[in-house]
């Protein structure tokens, strides 16, 4: 079968870095917040995931959309929309926080922003947390603008991704912690860089504030790299699933809880901070969750990344669900994320994975990120 295109149009967004991907061969693309993401430049998986464990890549992530909240209710807001405890964050520092309705089902995980006592980003996975910011900001009468910004973030990440940025930014770059941010000069303006990103090989992002550098920007981080082998890249499944960095739509949805999804650092439920769906967690907690997220390594030979999620059995009876799948290089096997229900999550249960080839696959849960005596 010939393989079928996505056909394009306005309202799938191109980020200001799609001609310098396209220049440098991007061969996949998803979707995320109605946004273009590149997958893939012709390689494999397991290639770029060496490569990216090995040296420095530059990740066009303009699709980690923007929801700016500003204004004398924008720390209220914001606080209303997370059980992280925002009260005591300082300006230049970002949090990785759940995002929950009033039953405490996951709406999304952003990394927020801190620009200044009144002024936030939320730079969201994939869901429109837009429309339920502004719908807040409107019911209750907040003092509050909620937009989203001509903010594109552009990611470098893997090791040498440092030494890379401080040939843009200068020395600066070194002395900015992890997640924090500072901003530094670009073309007239300063941009906020931050130590952060989708990987665990360390790296950093830079939030263009304006679409028309985009080219500018990529190509100043590109020149750079003379001597790093540098390489295009994006956000690479083998070391996402092996670190236990979760995706919004794929390992959790509405249905979960943050205490479900490995949160539970990121939620204050003693009642010191409000936030909707603070009573459900409160709940949820006191009953205890009966399922989590877990890895799983399996055998049975390379296994196809999973287009629906894959049962995964003990004596036959169901005990979860893996919801993102790839080989491992690292551990010459399969790896899986998936939730686990709590009579099996325990690390070094054995369990059957059935695989959508219709294999039964050996497998074990384990902890995460998964170490190698996982
Ligand atoms: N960067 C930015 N925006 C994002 C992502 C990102 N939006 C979408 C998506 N990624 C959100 N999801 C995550 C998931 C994990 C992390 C960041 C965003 C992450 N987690 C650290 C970890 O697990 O090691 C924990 C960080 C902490 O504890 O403070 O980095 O990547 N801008």
């Amino acid at each position: 079968m010939a393989a079928t295109k996505l056909q394009t149009s306005i309202r799938l967004r191109a980020t200001p870095y799609k001609s310098r991907v396209e220049r440098l061969g991007v061969s996949d693309f998803s979707i995320v917040n109605h946004t273009l993401l590149p997958k893939g430049f012709g390689d494999t998986q397991q290639n770029d995931y060496v490569h990216l464990k090995t040296h420095v890549q530059l990740w066009d992530v303009g699709c980690q959309r923007q929801v700016e909240l500003r204004g004398v209710d924008a720390a209220h807001l914001a606080q209303l929309m997370t059980p992280r405890d925002l009260t005591n964050g300082k300006v230049g520092q970002c949090f990785y926080a759940p995002m929950v309705d009033e039953f405490g089902g996951m709406l999304n995980d952003p990394v927020i922003l801190k620009l200044a006592e009144d002024h936030f980003w939320f730079s969201i996975a994939d869901s429109d947390v837009l429309l339920w910011a502004k719908a807040l900001a409107y019911a209750l009468k907040l003092d509050v603008a909620v937009v989203e910004p001509d903010v594109w973030p552009l990611a470098v990440q893997g090791p040498k991704s440092e030494d890379l940025l401080v040939r843009v930014f200068g020395e600066e770059i070194r002395e900015i912690g992890f997640f924090r941010f500072r901003r530094l000069p670009f073309k007239e303006r300063l941009l906020p860089v931050a130590r952060s990103g989708y990987s665990k090989q360390g790296g950093f992002e830079i939030y263009l504030d304006d679409s028309s550098l985009g080219e500018a920007l990529w190509d100043a981080c590109w020149d750079a790299g003379a001597g790093l082998s540098l390489r295009p890249g994006c956000p690479n499944l083998i070391e996402r699933i092996e670190g236990g960095l979760v995706s919004y739509g794929n390992e959790m949805t509405r249905e979960n809880n943050p205490l479900e999804c490995g949160m539970e650092k990121y939620c204050q439920l003693d009642g010191s901070i409000e936030f909707i769906g603070l009573s459900a967690l409160q709940k949820i907690q006191k009953q205890g969750v009966q399922q989590k997220i877990r890895g799983v390594i399996f055998d049975g030979g390379p296994c196809p990344p999973c287009s629906r999620p894959w049962p995964l059995k003990v004596n036959n009876d169901e005990v979860g669900k893996l919801s993102s799948t790839i080989w491992s290089p690292r551990f010459n096997a399969n790896v899986g994320l998936g939730m686990v229900s709590k009579m099996h999550w325990s690390c070094g249960t054995e369990v059957t994975v059935i695989s959508e080839d219709g294999l039964r696959r050996s497998g074990r849960v384990t902890s995460l990120p998964m170490s190698d005596n996982s």
